[in-house]
C-alpha cells in the first residue's frame, strides 16, 4: 500500500438546503401572522385582526404613506384575502398600532394557521374592502336604505363619510337607523366608531345621548352602550348595569363594541373591556335588530363606520413575525458530512456561506434583518 495516498472522500450533504418561497409579485416585504384557534371547533370564514406599526414602516420608506400597498394572503404568498384597515379618529394609516382586519377561510379547532401580510410596493393602491371582510360593514359613504330598513327622525343622513343623526325639537325626540334580522342573533360582535356632539358641551350630565343598541323587538334592549357627553352607560336584559366616566365624550370618537356569545356579553369602549356579564338571557331578550340612535333635543351625533363580525369566546390569538424578505432564503451555513474511505470515520463540519461580491454587483443584493 506504500506510495498510495488515501485521500478523504467528501460526501457533502446539504442539511439546510436553499428554500424557495413563493412571493407576491412586486412586493418587497412580508410578515407571517400565526392565528391560534382557542376553541375546540373549526372556525370558518372568521374575522381576525392583527396590529402593524405602519408609522415605523412608513418612516423607514418601506410602506406607502397611505398604506395602499398592504395585502394579506394565505401562507402560499399568492392567494389574496380580503382586508380592511381600522380607522381611528379619522386616521386610518401611519399609526404605531394600525389594526388590520381580514377574513380567514379556516382556523382548525384548537390549532393554528398562518397567513401573511405584505407591503413594500410603491405602485400599489389600496384594495381595502370592509364589505368583503365582515358579516356587514358600513363606512357610511351613502345611506344604505336597503340594510337600514327602519330610519326615524327628522334629520338622518350621510355627510362627509359618516352617518349624521340630528334631532331638533318636538316628539318623539329621537333619531336613528335600525336593521331587522331575519332571526334572533347570537355569537356575533357589533362595533361602531361614534361621537357625541351634544347640544351644549358645558352642561354636566347632559341628557343628550346616543349609541349602539341590540334590540329585542317589542321588549327592550338586549344589550346596549349609550354615550352621554360626560358618561357612558351599559345595558343588559333591558336594565342599566354599569356606568363609566372616562373623561368628556364631547366631540371625541369612541369605539363601542358589544360581543355576544351564548349567555355572555362583553362591552368595550376604545378596545377596553368595561363590562362583562354571563347572565344575558337570549330567550327573554333575543337580538332581533341592531340600532344606531340618539335621544335629546337640538342634538347631533355621528357614526364613522359600523361592522358585524363572527364572535367566539375565547377569541383566536394572533402573533405577527419579524419582517421577512421573499425569495430565496439562504442559510448562514450548511452542515457537511465527511466520510473517510480508509477508516470509515465520519465527521461533520459546519461551513459558513460567504458571498463575495464584486463592488459593482452589491446593488444586486437587498439587505434584510
Ligand atoms: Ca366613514
Amino acid at each position: 500500500m506504500r506510495g498510495i495516498i488515501f485521500l478523504p472522500i467528501f460526501l457533502a450533504v446539504l442539511i439546510a438546503p436553499v428554500f424557495a418561497v413563493f412571493a407576491l409579485d412586486g412586493w418587497d416585504y412580508y410578515r407571517e401572522v400565526t392565528i391560534t384557534n382557542n376553541v375546540a371547533q373549526d372556525l370558518t370564514d372568521y374575522q381576525v385582526n392583527f396590529t402593524l406599526d405602519t408609522a415605523n414602516l412608513i418612516a423607514q420608506g418601506k410602506m406607502r404613506s397611505d398604506c395602499g400597498d398592504i395585502r394579506v394572503t394565505l401562507s402560499d404568498g399568492q392567494t389574496l384575502l380580503p382586508y380592511w384597515i381600522e380607522s381611528w379618529s379619522n386616521t386610518t394609516c401611519n399609526r404605531n398600532t394600525t389594526k388590520i382586519w381580514t377574513k380567514v377561510p379556516l382556523i382548525p379547532a384548537s390549532a393554528s394557521t398562518v397567513i401573511q401580510v405584505w407591503y413594500g410596493n410603491s405602485s400599489a393602491t389600496s384594495m381595502a374592502n370592509g364589505g368583503a371582510v365582515f358579516e356587514y360593514f358600513d363606512d357610511f359613504d351613502t345611506l344604505n336604505t336597503t340594510y337600514w330598513d327602519s330610519i326615524g327622525g327628522t334629520s338622518v343622513g350621510v355627510t362627509s363619510g359618516y352617518l349624521r343623526l340630528y334631532y331638533g325639537t318636538g316628539t318623539p325626540w329621537y333619531a336613528g337607523v335600525a336593521h331587522t334580522f331575519p332571526s334572533a342573533q347570537n355569537n356575533l360582535s357589533f362595533t361602531v366608531l361614534w361621537r357625541n356632539l351634544g347640544s351644549d358641551p358645558s352642561t354636566v350630565s347632559d341628557p343628550d345621548r346616543g349609541g349602539l343598541g341590540l334590540q329585542a323587538a317589542g321588549i327592550g334592549t338586549a344589550a346596549g352602550i349609550t354615550v352621554y357627553t360626560d358618561i357612558i352607560r351599559f345595558c343588559v336584559n333591558n336594565a342599566l348595569v354599569s356606568s363609566i366616566n372616562i373623561g368628556s365624550n364631547y366631540n371625541v370618537w369612541r369605539k363601542l363594541e358589544i360581543q355576544m356569545s351564548g349567555t355572555n356579553v362583553n362591552m368595550l369602549v376604545d378596545d377596553v373591556l368595561y363590562y362583562s356579564a354571563s347572565n344575558y338571557n337570549p330567550s327573554s331578550y333575543p337580538v332581533n335588530s341592531v340600532a344606531l340612535s340618539i335621544a335629546g333635543y337640538n342634538h347631533e351625533e355621528h357614526a364613522d363606520w359600523f361592522f358585524i363580525r363572527k364572535y367566539t369566546f375565547p377569541e383566536p390569538s394572533t402573533i405577527v413575525s419579524a419582517e421577512l424578505i421573499p425569495g430565496l432564503q439562504i442559510p448562514d451555513a450548511v452542515r457537511v458530512k465527511v466520510q473517510y474511505l480508509d477508516t470509515g470515520a465520519i465527521s461533520y463540519y459546519s461551513i459558513p456561506i460567504v458571498i463575495n461580491l464584486h463592488p459593482h454587483r452589491i446593488g444586486d443584493l437587498q439587505s434584510g434583518n
